[in-house]
């Protein structure tokens, strides 16, 4: 393969992604309202030694510093989400005009350095106050939601390059009301079903009031869309593989991007939805501009153990002797490639940007330098993936690092480093790893240049 064939579209866009829970810190300063996370870091045991966002990268006291660097990446685009309750501290009535402030900086400096503008209206960080009011399970929490996107658009849309209504809803549904592992951190599957529902309901409605303000903004949604394969080659894991996709995957998608919920689900689980459903699955499927996919790791599955469990009745195997990642997570960028071509075909998508990908490595400072070759590796493996996939005519349009640096990785703490950059949370030191470099080098090219 010649160097010339591994280049990018010349329009393709590059960028480095975040979220605000996990970098601001500032947790109660100017103004900001509690948050889910908030409860949930210092009330439970729910997160690694104790760790909290209250500090984090303080990126709310740093924004300048890390505009800079991301500028000095030569990346096109930043991609970040605003905390709800910073602008709204209750997640309704009033602006906090802090808060305000602090995200038309943040957007004007992106733009004073011609970085595009991503923003992310949800990435988990529900105000306790909405929370304390039943949370995605009360209809009147997607009203809200709606108006804070409105609010954001209002304010910001003037100068916002694409807006996204929710970051991996699974991961605010499933994983947070079922797992357990995310605030609030509930086992419970009628709440979440309530949960996914109201989640989609405030995505359409979001949408429609951002349109009547701000017609042409760019609109889309991130998912996380697991990329499903069978354990073994019988027929029992096949089938529990499908169920596992219909559950984790076609909650999300088919009322998205089809208007309806997957008929096995409604089969199955139909009369444990909230009552009332089929009339707003209209306002939920809502024209999009774009969709996100953040991809990071295949999954593995086979029937449940006992077969007697709530559909989908399937479980992860773990694979012995794979690569992984110090997440433990397996690395297979074959399976970015194949989850693309897959949905594609089964839904009718609009463009998509790969919104987030990376890998956890927790490489040291040795002499003032971090070698982490294995994210560098990482990166290569899933950016020639990003090759394959256009060159497959799939409407493929960027794709964003995750992250710009070390932050607070939810239930892992400060456990996890997926930045290209290091920080030092002890003196907020801020250190360019070699993946941090190759990806510079990297925007430089626009092209693979090592050997495929
Ligand atoms: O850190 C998270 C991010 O907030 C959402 N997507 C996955 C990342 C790594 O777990």
């Amino acid at each position: 393969m010649s160097d010339n064939s591994r280049a990018y579209p010349a329009d393709f866009t590059f960028g480095v992604a975040t979220a605000a829970y996990q970098i601001e810190g500032a947790a109660s300063e100017d103004g900001r309202g509690p948050s889910i996370w908030d409860t949930f870091s210092h009330n439970t045991k729910g997160v690694l030694n104790g760790d909290t966002g209250d500090v984090a990268c303080d990126h709310y006291h740093r924004w300048e510093d890390d505009l800079d660097l991301i500028a000095s990446l030569g990346v096109d685009a930043y991609r970040f989400s605003i905390s709800w309750s910073r602008l709204l501290p209750t997640g309704e009535g009033a602006l906090n005009q802090a808060g305000v402030n602090f995200y038309n900086q943040l957007i004007d400096g992106c733009k004073a350095r011609n970085l595009k503008v991503f923003v992310t209206l949800y990435h988990w960080d529900l105000p306790q106050a909405l929370a304390d009011n039943g949370g995605w399970a009360h209809r009147s929490t997607a009203e809200h939601f709606a108006y804070y996107a409105k609010t954001v658009a209002e304010l910001y849309g003037d100068r916002i390059d694409t807006l996204c209504t929710f970051n991996e809803p699974w991961c605010s549904s499933i994983l947070s009301h079922l797992y357990g592992v995310h605030a609030p951190g509930n086992t419970d599957l009628d709440l979440t079903l309530a949960v996914i529902h109201g989640q989609h309901r405030a995505h359409g409605l979001a949408v429609q009031a951002v349109r009547t303000v701000m017609p042409d903004l760019p609109l889309g949604i991130v998912l996380n869309c697991q990329a499903i394969r069978p354990a073994s080659d019988s027929q029992q894991a096949k089938d529990a593989a499908q169920r596992h996709d219909r559950f984790h995957n076609g909650l999300f998608l088919d009322p998205l991007f089809k208007g309806h919920y997957p008929p096995e689900i409604v089969q199955h689980l139909g009369n444990r939805l909230p009552d009332g459903w089929q009339d707003d699955m209209e306002s939920i499927h809502q024209p999009l501009d774009y969709w996100g996919l953040n991809y990071y790791t295949p999954e593995y599955i086979t029937d449940s153990e006992t077969g007697d469990e709530p559909y989908p009745n399937a479980q992860r195997v773990e694979r012995q002797n794979v690569q992984r990642t110090d997440i433990g997570w397996e690395i297979d960028a074959s399976a970015l490639t194949e989850l693309m071509v897959n949905l594609y075909n089964r839904y009718p998508l609009p463009p998509c940007y790969i919104t987030e990908n990376g890998a956890a490595y927790n490489h040291g400072l040795v002499d003032g330098e971090i070698d982490d070759q294995p994210r560098v590796d990482y990166l290569e493996a899933h950016l020639q993936a990003v090759l394959d996939i256009v060159a497959k005519d799939i409407a493929l349009l960027g794709y964003f690092s995750w992250s710009l640096m070390d932050n607070f990785e939810w239930a892992e703490g400060y456990s996890m480093r997926f930045g290209l950059i290091h920080v030092d949370y002890q003196t907020q030191k801020r250190t360019f790893k070699k993946s941090a470099y190759w990806y510079q080098n990297l925007m430089s090219h626009r092209a693979l240049t090592s050997p495929g």
